[in-house]
């Protein structure tokens, strides 16, 4: 499995980000700790230059697995499920440039996690729901060799989709083979009733992992037991990465320091 850890590109408002203001200079502290990827967390594509990030990803020796998209609507408000359509349409386009991108990152896979959106006051959370699965279904048509994985958030932080079993039961009701899972420790601590039946349970699903301890620090730094979660990874075959997705705490640098340390004594 791939140690891989989330960046982001300069101004993100999101917390959970070890790194996040100089791009270039933490690829180079990243690889400098041993770790072999990155997940970018990014608001619009289009405002890369792919061809220095693919650059720089290569002379630091670094892969890019996953593409984060939250930051979109953090900042920008876009929602999938959004009972305005205009909000709608810009939320699904936004999707689809992220799938571009993805394509040029070859293969990398792309977030579903807080665009999902959340029922609005006064919304009906069947139709929220629905809106959701048509602008899913649009994103996954566009390109069907590039996965999209939809994360169990949560419900501090949405009311839509908070547990394993709801996220596939979206995944089977839509029956697309590139649509997977993204399973987070940090949203599982809270929603799933047991964390390694959860992963059994829907292993045929899970195409990325974001590791966060219970209070989001850096794996160890919480209670989580990551060396039963892992167990169970390696049991089901998963090959993917492991990517943290940590607040910077106690600092940038030591949250990045204390996730590799954490890694190696997993034996990742
Ligand atoms: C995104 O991967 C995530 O885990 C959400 O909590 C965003 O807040
Ligand atoms: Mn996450």
């Amino acid at each position: 499995m791939k140690k891989c850890i989330v960046i982001s590109t300069p101004g993100a408002k999101f917390s959970a980000l070890a790194m996040k203001e100089d791009f270039r200079e933490g690829l180079r502290k990243l690889a400098d700790l041993g770790y072999d990827a990155v997940e970018l967390s990014i608001k619009d594509p289009n405002q890369l230059d792919i061809r220095e990030t693919k650059d720089l990803l290569k002379q630091n020796g670094l892969t890019m697995p996953a593409i984060s998209t939250g930051r979109a609507y953090g900042e920008d408000g876009l929602s999938l499920s959004d009972p305005d359509s205009e909000i709608r349409r810009k939320a699904v386009q936004r999707i689809k440039d992220q799938m571009e991108l993805a394509v040029q990152l070859e293969g990398a896979l792309v977030i579903i996690g807080l665009m999902r959106g959340t029922v609005k006051p006064g919304q009906d959370g069947e139709q929220a729901e629905k809106y959701f699965m048509e602008s899913v279904s649009e994103c996954l048509d566009y390109k069907a060799g590039i996965t999209l994985a939809l994360e169990p958030i949560n419900r501090y932080e949405t009311t839509l989709f908070n547990d394993t079993l709801s996220v596939k039961e979206i995944i089977d009701r839509l029956g697309k083979p590139n649509l997977k899972m993204l399973v987070d420790t940090f949203h599982m601590n809270i929603e799933e009733p047991n964390i390694v039946e959860s992963i059994y349970r829907v292993r045929d699903n899970i195409a990325h992992v974001h590791f966060a301890d219970s209070n989001r620090w850096a794996p160890g730094c919480g209670h989580i037991n990551f060396r039963e979660i892992l167990e169970a990874l390696n049991k089901i075959g998963y090959t993917g990465a492991i990517s943290a997705e940590i607040l910077p705490k106690p600092s940038p640098e030591e949250s990045v320091k204390l996730t590799m340390e954490f890694y190696r004594r997993l034996g990742l």
